[in-house]
């Protein structure tokens, strides 16, 4: 078995079907993630400069997350089984890579780089400084509806990076923000959510009635994808997948595989 090290950030993020391909296959690897203070010197190495980066034997180094699900479900037996199978596999896992894509985006800085170290600040501040206004980022607000909720609150979130009070800005740093153009990312998530979502819920039923997986009988890396790319749009929005019943049973197959059920009771989750 060849050695393997998987580059990237303490996050789940574009690294999570990796880090499941492995657990479903059972095959150990080093999870190297990197901390943020050592990203500045470590991005040079990376050969598209951004991670993930699979490194094979400390001889191949694969960059793109899509190319090292690929390459890892082909190793380990959970791609399609032939090759109209695997074009069904792949366009799936498109599908999905659309929808993980758009949401990370609402996340980036003017510059495209994620603010996956911001995150977390940014959500206590809203708590913080706009509860007693309608609590932008309450998990009942969001309940009622991610896109109009969030809709608010990014014009808060603008609001409050022009008038800022000092210690405010502190936890902000030197991103700013853009209204306009963060209100068009999310809705240019839920354009996309509302493309794919219907279109994977009868792609699904195309096989054994959408009961299964959605290759029909057996498991593979497009699967995991609706596991992994899904999960934070859905704490976000609970009802994301109430008119996808099938969608919704799928992921609780896939967690309840003995394998992958393991892994997600012991992973350190994080917020991204
Ligand atoms: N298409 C690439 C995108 C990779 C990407 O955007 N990676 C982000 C983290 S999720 C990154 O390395 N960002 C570093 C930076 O922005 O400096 C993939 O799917 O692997």
């Amino acid at each position: 078995m060849p050695s393997y090290t998987l580059h990237y950030f303490k996050l789940r993020g574009r690294a999570e079907v990796c880090r499941m391909l492995f657990a479903a296959a059972g095959v150990s690897f080093n999870d190297r993630r990197i901390d943020y203070s050592e990203w500045n010197n470590y991005r040079s190495k990376m050969p598209c400069n951004m991670m993930p980066m699979l490194e094979i034997d400390n001889r191949y180094e694969i960059p793109q997350s899509m190319a090292i699900c690929r390459y890892l479900a082909r190793e380990f037996g959970f791609h399609g089984r032939n090759n109209i199978d695997m074009a069904r596999v792949d366009y799936i896992m498109d599908c999905f890579y659309e929808i993980m894509e758009d949401y990370m985006r609402m996340y980036q800085d003017s510059n495209g780089r994620m603010m996956f170290d911001r995150i977390s600040d940014m959500r206590s501040m809203y708590h913080q400084k706009f509860e007693n206004m309608g609590g932008v980022m309450s998990s009942s607000r969001m309940n009622q509806g991610m896109f109009s909720g969030m809709q608010s609150s990014m014009s808060s979130m603008s609001s409050m990076s022009s008038g800022m009070d000092s210690s405010m800005s502190s936890g902000f740093g030197n991103y700013s923000f853009n209204e306009d153009s963060m209100c068009e990312r999310r809705q240019r998530f839920r354009n996309t959510c509302q493309r794919i979502l219907p279109f994977m819920e009868k792609t699904l039923e195309m096989r054994q009635s959408g009961n299964r997986f959605f290759m029909g009988d057996y498991l593979t890396v497009c699967d995991m994808m609706c596991f992994c790319v899904l999960e934070n749009p859905l704490r976000e929005e609970l009802s994301l997948l109430n008119s996808y019943p099938k969608l919704r049973a799928l992921r609780d197959r896939v967690a309840s595989h003995s394998k992958i059920s393991n892994y997600i009771r012991q992973r350190t989750m994080t917020d991204f």
